[in-house]
């Protein structure tokens, strides 16, 4: 049986052969896929946040470790992503202007795929422009927007206004997420909804669209 440990060491260690391997492993041996996320993926990246935090770790580290992250994730994906149920909701992923974090907005992006939504990546660094435009192009019913930097998240406003001024805001509904990011903070800015994690951004994005 694979220790979720080691997998979680890999990780922070930034091991993406081995991280690939434990995470098949694992899968294969039937330990679910909500534990292999939250104990050996996310706890990875938990770690090397605290490690940065306390200088142990600068930026080459937490690039490795990411791409570690993203090995098991890979794995993670044909499961995560295994439509289940077909919904008719157009939704438009992006981490704001000068963000460029996308393993969480990717993991909300495969959940809600899995859940049967179309999902618009527009990767990282995205412009209230580009939110505007995709929304517009795909007539999306929702915006789902990601920020890990407390200095990046005020764009989050930014693009609800632009969606305002653009008229589009009566039409499509706006979620936000991570790891700065509160529901008091979706409030102030206008925000339909708010989750703290992949699981619950699911459950948000079909109670705000009433699906
Ligand atoms: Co950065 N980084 N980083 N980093 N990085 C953090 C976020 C930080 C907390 C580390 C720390 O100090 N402890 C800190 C932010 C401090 C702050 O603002 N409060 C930080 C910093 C400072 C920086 C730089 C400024 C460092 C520098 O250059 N001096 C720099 C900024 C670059 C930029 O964006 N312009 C930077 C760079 C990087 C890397 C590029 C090296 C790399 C990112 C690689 C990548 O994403 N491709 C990186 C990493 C890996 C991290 C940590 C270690 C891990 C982030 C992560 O992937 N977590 C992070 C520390 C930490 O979070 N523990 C840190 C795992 C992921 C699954 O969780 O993204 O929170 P998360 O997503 C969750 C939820 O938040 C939620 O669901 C997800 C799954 O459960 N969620 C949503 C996310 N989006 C959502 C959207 C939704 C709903 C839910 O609806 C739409």
């Amino acid at each position: 049986m694979v220790d979720l440990k080691e997998v979680k060491e890999n990780v922070v260690n930034g091991k993406v052969d081995k991280v690939k391997e434990l995470t098949q492993k694992a899968l294969d041996e039937g330990q679910s896929v909500g534990k292999i996320l939250n104990e050996a993926l996310i706890a990875g990246m938990d770690i090397v946040g605290e490690k940065y935090k306390k200088n142990e770790f600068y930026i080459p580290e937490m690039l490795v470790a990411a791409r570690a992250m993203k090995a098991g994730m890979e794995v993670l994906r044909p499961i995560l992503t295994d439509k289940k149920v077909r919904s008719s909701g157009k939704v438009v992923l992006g981490t704001v202007q000068g963000d460029l974090h996308d393993i969480g907005k990717n993991l909300v992006g495969m959940m809600l795929e899995g859940a049967g939504f179309e999902v618009i990546d527009l990767g990282t660094d995205v412009s209230s422009e580009k939110f505007v435009e995709t929304v517009k192009e795909n007539n999306a019913q929702l915006v789902g927007m990601s920020a890990l930097l407390t200095t990046t998240m005020i764009h989050m406003k930014d693009v609800i206004k632009a969606m305002e001024k653009t008229g589009l805001r009566g039409k499509v509904k706006i979620m936000v997420g991570g790891a700065p990011v509160t529901q008091d903070y979706a409030d102030e800015i206008g925000a339909d909804g708010y989750a703290p994690d992949a699981v619950s951004a699911v459950d948000k994005v079909k109670e705000i669209l009433k699906i």
